[in-house]
């Protein structure tokens, strides 16, 4: 894939790039809804990303094109005011990292700029993260403006919320900027402090794509933001990391059904999250696939986010792991992707299993992938 972005920058902008950076997409392993309540989310980082190739310029023009759109070019001058472009959606993740780092006094180089990625696209996997991330790694290191993972997270995490209209938490982004291979980050989303551990090598991490497009994940997604916050008022604090699971009964009565239920999913996964990675830590691969298993079933109801084609296949590799993996829902909901901690030696069977009958089921198959985790955002070359 380098080789071919690079390739593609001579042929269309007929000279060479003079550097390439990469960032990639990510899975979570458990911690789901939580980074927008600042709460704990256990990501690692994927061999899938977004490359970008570059060559400077010797004026302020920032000249953008993308392969995955066929060949789409875009531009603008970098000056105070960089604006969103309605015409080229895409184009607003890369518009949204210049205006940041302009509004924060960076002075940038005009560059000529190719972009293309592999992670599978709407399968919740953070295609757009890498994006944002990779060119915030990429306007770092050619302005030298040394901005560190956390830095890089925030800008990119910015540029979705303002330029791209998506009003996501910032697990993605740190993911994406920080991952370390053979590792997942247990990221605590209120000061962004993370902690990486080690994924055992005898363990796959199997990736199922139901290949139910999250068409709705704007305004769902929304809405559970809106559920959280409405039951952090009513218990009185202001982020529902601040509130307990005693305080959550104590005063069940002034919240309504669903934002009880909200919070309920986020104040547990939480905590499952922070005994997964520790379990993880001390090999108690038991309680790692239980946590997943538990954070399954919150998901599907308490947070109500999952969608019976996920739920089917959760099932389907359930049954076939007998107690020994872990396998839930990751990401957003509503469609996308399942994740699973599985024996390597299990590996194959299970996606053998799993195609044949939800195929015979949803008369699809779903994508599976065999990943490892992978390192974060890098310069490929300079
Ligand atoms: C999406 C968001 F982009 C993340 O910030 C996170 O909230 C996730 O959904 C759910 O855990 O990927």
């Amino acid at each position: 894939m380098q080789k071919k972005v690079t390739d593609r920058f001579l042929s269309i902008y007929s000279k060479n790039a003079t550097s390439a950076y990469f960032a990639p997409g990510r899975v979570n392993i458990i911690g789901e809804h939580t980074d927008y309540n600042d709460g704990f989310v256990f990501p690692c980082a994927l061999e899938f990303g977004t490359y970008i190739a570059v060559s400077v310029r010797d004026d302020n023009l920032m000249r953008v094109c993308a392969g995955n759109f066929n060949d789409e070019f875009n531009q603008w001058t970098l000056n105070a005011d960089v604006a969103t472009d309605p015409s080229c959606l895409w184009s607003n993740y890369l518009r949204g990292v210049c205006s940041l780092l302009l509004a924060q006094g960076n002075c940038l180089k005009g560059m000529d700029v190719y972009v293309e990625g592999n992670v599978p696209r709407g399968a919740g996997l953070s295609s757009s993260a890498s994006l944002s991330v990779a060119f915030a790694k990429t306007l770092s290191e050619i302005n030298n403006l040394g901005l560190t993972i956390n830095d890089i997270a925030r800008v990119a995490q910015s540029a979705e919320n303002d330029f791209a209209g998506c009003s996501c938490g910032i697990m993605d982004q740190l993911a994406s900027a920080g991952g370390k291979e053979g590792h997942a980050l247990l990221l605590d989303c209120r000061d962004l402090s993370f902690d990486l551990v080690s994924i055992p090598e005898a363990l796959d991490i199997l990736i199922i794509d139901s290949r139910v497009e999250r068409n709705l994940v704007g305004s769902e997604y929304n809405d559970r933001r809106a559920d959280c916050e409405r039951a952090a008022q009513a218990l009185g604090v202001s982020i529902l990391r601040d509130a307990t699971l005693d305080m959550l009964e104590q005063k069940r009565e002034q919240l309504d059904e669903l934002a009880y239920r909200r919070a309920r999913h986020v104040l547990t996964e939480n905590d499952r999250t922070q005994r997964c990675a520790s379990a993880l830590k001390t090999d108690d691969l038991p309680t790692v696939y239980q946590t997943m298993r538990d954070s399954h079933t919150s998901m599907r109801d308490d947070f109500e986010i999952t969608v019976p084609e996920i739920d089917f296949i959760v099932e389907t590799i359930d049954a076939q792991l007998n107690n020994d993996g872990g396998v839930r829902m990751t990401g957003g909901g509503f469609g996308g992707c399942v994740v699973a901690l599985v024996p390597n030696e299990k590996a194959q069977a299970i996606e053998a299993d799993v195609k044949a009958k939800y195929a015979e089921k949803f008369a699809k198959e779903p994508n599976v992938y065999h990943c490892k985790a992978k390192d974060g955002a890098r310069v490929l070359y300079s």
